[in-house]
């Protein structure tokens, strides 16, 4: 299929999706293809980016693209990132407006890329000098530390982000960089103790293994081979193009870098020493009372702990108190000791990450009180859509779901306001309102997760089937909701539907949700005793990460769950991104083979799905498609009118007119804002095009007679 030529000269196929004609999913696929296979990673959809993910280095992120970039409107060059990112800062600096930058998209589509371009961009075009390279550094190097703590290898990406990432990055009222702020969401961090086939735990522990000294090491109490911790999968230890040994030196630097002292960076190794030891701790069955097992500890002098009584933390996995005071002074069975093991360093690891973000955040906030303005990044985990959907996928679609309303919101509130202020009158859009899914999920009386709540909370047995049972009696009517056992279902009631499993229509696609787990991860309670333990070590980074272990500060009420920490944090963040503009980046990933020049249609329109990409084009669209400051339009359409070219001596709002009706345009194609023309239909467009073209042919054709008669 041939793709028009754009409105900008020299471009490959359709830079800007809204101007696509005919607009259908496969030219709208096969536009994004063909500007793939020619180097445009980069097409729009009016203000909104699309950003096709090349895997390799290509050369357009250089100083001399910057300066390309720099200061120059939206459409005037060909679509970047760089683009976006002017724009957002430019009108951050000069309108006073705080900006928000939302880049969405699937695991490996380049998210977090992108938002390091766009961090390092506003830094490079931003202003210079000794205090404020300093602050732009440490925003700049907070990524390193955080990506070797929060991200993984996974069959998807090699340095895939196992937790959500939103930062705002704070300025001055000349737009110079003050310091930043980071808020970090859901580590996932079962991946401590255990990795799908084929990924691997966090960086940090390859890292530290590999690239430590030996001198370190052995006050670590470390061994280098990766495969003496049960903690580490083997089959994939090495990454290729994965150097750990040189990545461990570029976050120890970028920790410096930050503001962390010596003294914080060893204790922070020592944790992560921790953590890999406590997966070496093993139990066996030593006897058996009533038909249970009972455990102890393998080998109670094996592994050391730096700074830790170990006899006390064997105890803890040994015959912990729960929580629920229902106090068993019995030895746990093997599968509980293991279990209270694993339990004890998923807390561990994923305070102690939450604990650098903390301290991250206190070099890296403003020092001054003459804050002005705030770029928000947010670099957030994309829709998930597994063969196997437990609690953290619930809970990353709950987040998605969220994301899309706002971006329903946002987009047509701004496309709104935008009419206000042209004073063009204003038509209404139809578009499908998730809000009803958002609902489903997270209303308080009888949504998902306040009903997964009220069944951990509950006293009895309470078990994953005992909260389906529940969610079927509840949900069971509601139109997005669909399981098996829906009795009186007037809606999606599929007996196809495996057992113990749910299924959500999201805005996205239909997700199954298996509900193994989702008791267990929601509670994520620590039994006390391993607190407290912990709150006795002589390690005093340690005692900090576990202050509810201090016996004078027992509290007998539960910790608040993780579906209710998170519903929380997503609130306040949502409230955050709605008093910004936001910018959009949608990231797409074009085949899962994580190659370069490989283009997958199937793989593309899924995510051009899911993104609501088409739906996106209409939107924008259904109004008025395009619209141009009246300067720009008369200055490049005026040679089609004897009467503007070669000057129009009026007012530009006039001439445009003028030159449009000498054109034979019909008046309803048009809407004359106070500053910008509105085109209606981007075929009109099209046609001014071809006719500017067409006259700069013959334009060129009459020079090369002029030439030739010359010679
Ligand atoms: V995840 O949800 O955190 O698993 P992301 O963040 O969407 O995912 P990421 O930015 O990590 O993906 O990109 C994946 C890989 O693609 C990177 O490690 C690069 O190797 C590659 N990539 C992404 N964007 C670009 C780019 N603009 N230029 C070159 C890129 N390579
Ligand atoms: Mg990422």
């Amino acid at each position: 299929m041939e793709v028009k030529t754009s409105l900008l000269d020299n471009m490959i196929g359709v830079g800007d999706m809204v101007l696509l004609e005919p607009l259908n999913e496969d030219s709208f696929i096969e536009n994004l293809r063909n500007r793939f296979d020619h180097n445009e990673i980069y097409t729009y959809i009016g203000s909104v980016v699309i950003s096709m993910n090349p895997y390799r280095s290509l050369p357009i992120y250089t100083p001399q693209k910057v300066e390309e970039y720099r200061n120059r409107n939206f459409y005037e060059l060909s679509p970047h990132i760089y683009a976006l990112a002017d724009e957002a800062y430019r009108s951050l600096r000069d309108q006073d407006k705080d900006q928000c930058i939302l880049i969405t998209g699937e695991s490996g589509a380049g998210k977090t890329e992108a938002s390091k371009l766009v961090m390092s961009y506003v830094a490079a075009v931003c202003g210079k000098g000794q205090e404020v390279n300093k602050v732009k550094e440490q925003l700049l190097q907070s990524n390193p530390v955080l990506e070797a703590f929060g991200n993984a290898k996974t069959m998807r990406n090699d340095n895939s982000s196992r937790f959500g990432k939103y930062m705002d990055i704070e300025f001055d009222f000349k737009g110079d960089p003050l310091g930043g702020v980071i808020s970090n969401y859901l580590l996932e961090k079962s991946r401590v103790c255990k990795q799908p086939r084929g990924e691997r735990n966090f960086h940090i522990f390859y890292q530290l293994l590999s690239g430590a000294s030996d001198d370190t090491l052995m006050k670590l109490k470390l061994d280098r081979d990766f495969s003496k911790y049960n903690y580490l999968s083997l089959d994939s230890a090495n990454v290729n193009g994965l150097d750990d040994a040189a990545s461990f030196r570029t976050v120890r630097n970028a920790m410096q870098i930050v503001g962390f002292m010596e003294a914080e960076v060893q204790s922070v190794l020592e944790l992560v020493a921790a953590v890999l030891k406590l997966g070496n701790i093993e139990f066996k069955p030593e006897s058996r009372i009533n038909g249970f097992d009972e455990s102890r500890v393998k080998d109670k002098n094996g592994e050391t702990i730096v700074g830790l009584d170990n006899q006390q933390l064997y105890c803890g996995t040994e015959f912990p108190v729960t929580v629920h005071m229902d106090t068993h002074l019995t030895f746990l069975s093997n599968f509980c000791a293991y279990y209270a093991r694993d339990a004890l360093a998923k807390n561990l690891y994923s305070r102690l990450f939450s604990w650098l973000v903390t301290r991250i955040n206190e070099s890296i906030k403003a020092q001054a009180k003459t804050r002005h303005k705030v770029m928000g990044v947010l670099d957030i985990y994309g829709f998930e859509i597994f063969e196997d959907n437990s609690f953290e996928q619930f809970i990353i679609n709950y987040c998605n779901e969220k994301l899309q309303q706002i971006f329903i919101e946002l987009t047509l509130r701004e496309e709104q306001e935008e009419y206000i202020r042209e004073d063009i009158e204003w038509t209404n859009i139809e578009y499908f309102n998730n809000a009803v899914i958002c609902d489903l999920i997270e209303n308080n009386q009888n949504g998902i997760l306040a009903m997964l709540d009220e069944e951990c909370l509950r006293p009895g047995t309470v078990t994953d089937d005992t909260f389906l049972d529940k969610l079927n009696t509840i949900c069971a009517e509601h139109q997005h909701f669909e399981s098996r056992l829906s009795k009186n279902s007037k809606f999606l009631t599929d007996h196809s539907l495996p057992h113990s499993c749910f299924r959500i229509q999201h805005y996205a696609g239909k997700v199954l949700y298996r509900v193994e787990g989702f008791v267990d991860k929601n509670n994520d309670l620590l039994y006390r005793d391993l607190s407290q333990a912990m709150y006795k070590a002589t390690h005093s980074l340690m005692r900090q990460l576990f202050p509810e272990g201090n016996p004078a500060k027992v509290n007998l009420k539960r910790p608040p769950t993780a579906g209710f920490q998170f519903k929380a944090s997503v609130g306040v963040l949502m409230k955050n991104l709605q008093t910004k503009n936001p910018n959009y980046i949608r990231c797409i990933k074009p085949n899962d083979k994580k190659v370069a020049h490989i283009f997958t249609d199937s793989l593309v329109c899924h995510q051009v799905r899911y993104l609501g990409l088409m739906e996106n084009v209409r939107v924008r669209r259904a109004g008025y498609a395009f619209r141009q400051p009246y300067e720009s339009c008369l200055e490049r359409y005026k040679m089609l009118c004897k009467k503007t070219w070669p000057q129009w001596r009026g007012p530009t709002r006039d001439g445009v007119e003028v030159l449009l009706t000498d054109c034979s345009v019909p008046s309803e194609e048009f809407a004359y804002g106070r500053s910008k023309i509105f085109i209606r239909n981007p075929r009109t467009l099209f046609t001014l095009e071809e006719r500017r073209r067409a006259c700069l042919e013959d334009l060129a054709t009459l020079i090369q007679k002029i030439y030739r008669g010359w010679k």
